[in-house]
């Protein structure tokens, strides 16, 4: 028996199969149950146990080329008809390839990033889970400010009381470990997330994103903060923009200001997004709390420092005039592919 399926598998070796008709009558002699491999099988069946060993190897080989050659054919014979080269149109445009868009958050914090590393600041990231000393006490925060309450804040375990770890408020605890871990002069900038207990609505979400910005040097002024800032406007919203700083109050800065630019969408002509004011609000900023620069070990008589911050989707929502923060996290495709790749 082994003779004959040897002199079988030859046979199928050796047949040349020139159509889809042919194959069939391959299958139907060699594949089909009433087939040639079929009634070998059937034959082995009532083998002896010492011939079987060797014959059933020699019948699965043979069964597995007659398969593998009918496969292959049959491939061969339903691809695809073959185009005749003169009608292919090699001028013309290949199809347009699908890529995906930068998010808007992305390319508003890469273009704030850039325009400040321009004037000599360098990026420093951290960590967002943050303890009480870098988020809250070494910015000058007192236990009882409102910043520091529960509603606020997320805390990572626990009671208030026990808790010692809180996802930041704020990047300004990166700038506390700057401080803390080099001398001056310092010139960076810190984006990042942020987390705020707030209900989630068309103005606020329960995270954002940030970058601050802290200079510290001697002789740093407030002179040098504004015209900082000017520079930022201005590569930012237009170099017609102007600023305006109106004084506020932060535990960390003194003194402390909000920043306003000229409504870049109608050149303070007056429109829904500056509500007829011609001024909208991008950021707040101000001079570094000697306490802040005492608590990081910075000797506040010999330096002074001026600090920013400002909330990237605020900037993103005045610059493509977006009106639900809640747009930038559901990832519709039908909103995210409004951005250009930037
Ligand atoms: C250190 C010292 C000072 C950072 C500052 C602001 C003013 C500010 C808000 C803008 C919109 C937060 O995202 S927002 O809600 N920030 O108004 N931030 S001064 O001042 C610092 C930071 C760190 C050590």
């Amino acid at each position: 028996m082994k003779d004959r399926i040897d002199k079988f598998f030859s046979e199928i070796e050796s047949i040349e199969i020139k159509s889809k008709e042919h194959l069939e009558e391959f299958r139907l002699k060699w594949l089909s149950k009433k087939g040639i491999v079929t009634a070998l099988f059937d034959e082995f069946k009532i083998l002896a146990n010492e011939e079987r060993k060797e014959v059933g190897r020699h019948l699965n080989d043979l069964k597995n080329k007659a398969q593998e050659k009918f496969n292959h054919l049959k491939e061969e014979f339903e691809g695809g008809e073959e185009i005749p080269a003169s009608d292919i149109d090699l001028t013309k445009p290949a199809e347009p390839i699908a890529f995906g868009s930068r998010h808007p958050i992305s390319i508003v914090r890469n273009q704030i990033v850039e325009i400040f590393s321009r004037i000599g600041f360098t990026i420093k990231e951290d960590r967002e889970i943050e303890d009480d000393w870098h988020n809250f006490s070494a910015l000058n925060l007192p236990e009882d400010h409102p910043a520091r309450d529960m509603q606020d804040t997320f805390f990572i375990k626990g009671q208030r009381e026990q808790s010692e770890f809180v996802l930041r408020t704020h990047t300004s605890s990166v700038q506390i470990r700057m401080m803390e871990n080099s001398k001056p002069p310092i010139r960076c900038i810190f984006p990042g997330r942020v987390y705020r207990k707030e209900n989630i609505s068309a103005r606020a979400h329960c995270f954002f994103h940030q970058v601050e910005g802290l200079y510290v040097d001697e002789n740093v002024s407030f002179a040098d903060l504004k015209q900082t800032l000017l520079f930022f406007a201005q590569e930012m919203f237009g170099e017609e923009t102007k600023i305006r700083l109106r004084p506020s109050y932060f535990p960390f800065t003194e003194p402390s200001a909000e920043v306003d630019v000229t409504c870049f969408i109608c050149a303070s002509k007056g429109c829904a997004v500056c509500k007829h004011s011609g001024w909208v609000e991008i950021l707040g900023c101000g001079m570094v709390h000697p306490k802040v620069l005492e608590n990081c070990k910075i000797d506040s008589k010999k330096y002074t420092g001026f600090a920013f911050g400002m909330g990237i989707e605020r900037i993103a929502m005045l610059k493509y005039q977006i009106n639900d923060i809640r747009l930038f996290y559901e990832n519709d495709i039908r909103f995210l592919s409004q951005f250009k790749r930037a």
